[in-house]
């Protein structure tokens, strides 16, 4: 039997061999002749992922904050109708530790060069976020200043309420969700903002290795108000404008408080329960995805993931790095156990691709995130009430 098989199989590796010809070149050029590089067939010049100018993952860009009247713009012409879209933040005046996340737009989209709609199925799910009902288009950075940042985020509440205003591709689903880019953390006090306008008050589901609830008079030293707006009170804020639910959670935490209790009543007090990094030892993924899950419901999400989530062999290029954190792999696969929830906005953090290695460690690992919060969206489509 083992004989007649191995005869079969020699006999159809002898039918199915090919002759490989290489041309004549010697014949063709002459012995003194160099072989010419090109000239056998067309010259594609279509494709060209790490040519020309970078988006997130190659879609198109789409100067989103242009002034329109009625979906046209000033010269008559109809504007671009998009249902995703990605925004940079470019902005990091608002840290406590290394800066350097201005920087981290740019970096992301690098991060994303080698995702290529056409070739970008899931070996996991079989799906593929940019061939779906989806027009995905990537709005470039918001104009924000480094010299104040009262003026920055006025600017960048302003540029969410634009894009969300525009019309969408789709008839069904009227409102385009958002991925921003990040930027430090405080860039999720804007998106919130935007959030709250288009869709009511949201559960966080906030990845992060800090709780970022901190009271500003905590957080800020009382110095002054201004002083108080940063990337690690900004949740605090957020749930003083009402912006958040209580149903808000917590993942990957393992960096001290700065009080005994009173950071964690606070905690608390903003809508928040805390799931630890080491969490993760004790309930594994699917464990972590059902308590994600469980707390925030039927309820809206905001997904906001701040790249010091991940442990620093991971994502070494961040503000204010926290040993014992997640593998990249971890991450995703609870982000992407997040599936079926009704994501209406999110982001991916504190990215400042100076402190990155030379092999891009973090800006991958970043690109990665935003291209699971974007499966999310795409999987499960959002209607307003
Ligand atoms: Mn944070």
């Amino acid at each position: 039997m083992a004989l007649n098989l191995l005869v079969l199989f020699q006999f159809i590796s002898i039918t199915i061999a090919r002759d490989i010809v290489f041309p004549p070149a010697q014949r063709n050029y002459g012995p003194q002749q160099q072989h010419p590089i090109i000239g056998f067939g067309e010259i594609d010049v279509s494709v060209a992922n790490f040519a020309g100018l970078t988006t997130f993952a190659n879609v198109p860009y789409v100067h989103c904050l242009e002034k329109l009247e009625e979906g046209k713009r000033v010269d008559g012409t109809e504007a671009e109708k998009f249902d995703i879209a990605f925004l940079g933040a470019p902005f990091d005046t608002a840290v406590t530790g290394r800066p350097g996340a201005r920087y981290g737009p740019g970096g992301i989209r690098s991060g994303s060069r080698r995702i290529e709609p056409d070739a970008a199925w899931s070996i996991y799910t079989g799906e593929n976020s940019y061939k779906s009902w989806a027009k995905i288009v990537d709005c470039g950075d918001a104009p924000l200043t480094i010299l104040d940042n009262t003026v920055a985020l006025e600017q960048l509440d302003k540029a969410h309420t634009i894009i969300a205003d525009r019309a969408t591709n789709s008839s069904e689903y009227p409102i385009p969700r958002i991925i921003v880019l990040g930027g430090d953390h405080t860039t999720t006090l804007s998106a919130l903002r935007s959030t709250y306008n288009k869709w009511g008050q949201v559960s966080v589901i906030h990845f992060d290795s800090h709780i970022d609830t901190w009271d500003p008079k905590v957080l800020g030293g009382g110095i002054s108000h201004y002083a108080g707006v940063n990337h690690g009170t900004f949740l605090h804020i957020a749930h003083e404008e009402g912006l958040i639910r209580n149903t808000s959670i917590h993942a990957g935490i393992r960096a001290p408080v700065a009080r005994s209790k009173g950071d964690v009543r606070n905690d608390i007090r903003c809508g928040f329960e805390i799931v630890t990094a080491r969490d993760l030892d004790l309930f594994g993924t699917t464990g972590i995805i059902q308590k994600l899950k469980d707390r925030v419901g039927k309820s809206k999400v905001y997904i906001s993931v701040d790249i010091d989530v991940l442990d620093p062999a991971f994502a070494p290029a961040t503000g204010t790095s926290e040993v014992g954190g997640w593998t990249t792999r971890e991450l995703l696969t609870i982000i992407d156990g997040l599936t079926g929830l009704e994501v209406v906005g999110a982001d991916v953090v504190e990215v400042a691709p100076i402190y990155d290695t030379a092999g891009e460690t973090t800006v991958l690992a970043a690109a990665e995130v935003a291209n699971s919060l974007l499966t999310l969206m795409v999987q499960q489509p959002v209607k307003p009430a």
